[in-house]
């Protein structure tokens, strides 16, 4: 992580982990929102309008909460608008590189071998981690976002005037909702796969295991329509999908998940499917990003091997 601009040499792939061994994850630093005028968002400042060719996306295929605000740029049609940089899946301990991997880009902007290159170049004092996505600024060449749940939001209606949409993601009627579910899929899903891999302590392993399961019992039995909330999608399945996309190539092996597979849940397995055939959708999901980014955590997998890719999740993938 970075200490008032400089890296250190003691950075913790493994992250803060709190007294009793569970992993806690560090909060986004960089709050400032596209808008249709510009005008400042909920957080932070004002000055992003939303524009064509004004925005970059710095993502990891490995990561699903870089790959949630892949998905909703694809399934709001802003290919066009947001373009985007993909770093490699491995982890080095100077954090998320560029290039190098099949599939990785270079730095478009800068040409630097490492995010945090960018955080610094955005705050030159900054303390933190270097985490994707970022969403930069290319007009003024700063940081909009680095907090994907914000940038699931704002382009859910910024550019809804230069590129209009059926589809919300965040729709009146459902605000609700969304926002009372939003924090349990999180902790038990999301973060929880997280803190069963990276629990230091049996009692913490035992706690997120628990509550990634009791998420995936409930979800399986509260999925009767197309979608969680009904037939139309809305960024809790953005939310839900990235996980099981995930799950039973990373997580059931490496981060000990491994009471069951998505694939021993009927309706869980029919709704991944249905979302991954949403147009744009499988575009977002580098499988071998994935395995090749999870399996080189070195704590998790100190010799290194990376299997290969199950073969219903190819089988799926390739249907
Ligand atoms: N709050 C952030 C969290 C993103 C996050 O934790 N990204 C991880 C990858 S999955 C990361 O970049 N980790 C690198 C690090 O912590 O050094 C968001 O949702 O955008």
């Amino acid at each position: 992580m970075l200490v008032n601009g400089k890296w250190q040499e003691t950075w913790q792939p493994l992250q803060k982990v709190d007294d009793e061994g569970r992993f806690v994850r560090q909060i986004s630093s960089f709050r400032n929102w596209i808008t249709a005028d510009g005008s400042p968002g909920p957080t932070g400042c004002g000055g992003f309008k939303a524009e064509p060719s004004r925005y970059r996306l710095y993502v990891a295929f490995v990561c699903p909460w870089a790959s949630r605000t892949l998905m909703a740029r694809a399934l709001k049609g802003l290919e066009n608008f947001i373009s985007v940089t993909v770093v490699d899946p491995r982890l080095t301990d100077q954090g998320w590189r560029f290039g190098i991997f099949p599939g990785a880009d270079e730095d478009p902007l800068f040409n630097s071998e490492y995010v945090h290159e960018i955080y610094t170049r955005a705050d030159p004092n900054y303390t933190g981690r270097a985490t994707v996505p970022v969403l930069w600024d290319e007009k003024q060449n700063v940081m909009v976002s680095n907090e994907s749940a914000d940038i699931l939001r704002m382009f859910n209606t910024a550019f809804e005037q230069i590129q209009p949409s059926d589809l919300s993601l965040y729709p009146d009627n459902l605000a609700a909702k969304i926002d009372a579910l939003n924090p349990r899929i999180y902790d038990f899903l999301n973060n929880g796969v997280y803190k069963s891999g990276f629990a230091s302590s049996q009692q913490a392993y035992n706690e997120a295991v628990d509550g990634v399961f009791e998420m995936l019992e409930e979800l399986e039995s509260e999925l009767t329509s197309d979608f969680l909330f009904g037939h139309q999608l809305t960024e809790t399945d953005i939310r839900i999908f990235v996980t099981l996309i995930r799950f039973d190539a990373a997580y059931y092996g490496l981060f000990k998940t491994n009471r069951k597979q998505v694939r021993d849940y009927p309706r869980l397995s029919r709704y991944m499917e249905r979302v991954l055939n949403l147009p744009g959708v499988r575009d977002t999901v580098e499988i071998d990003h994935i395995i090749h980014g999870y399996y080189s955590i070195e704590k998790c997998n100190p010799l290194g091997a990376v299997p290969g890719v199950p073969d219903h999740i190819a089988t799926l993938l390739r249907s």
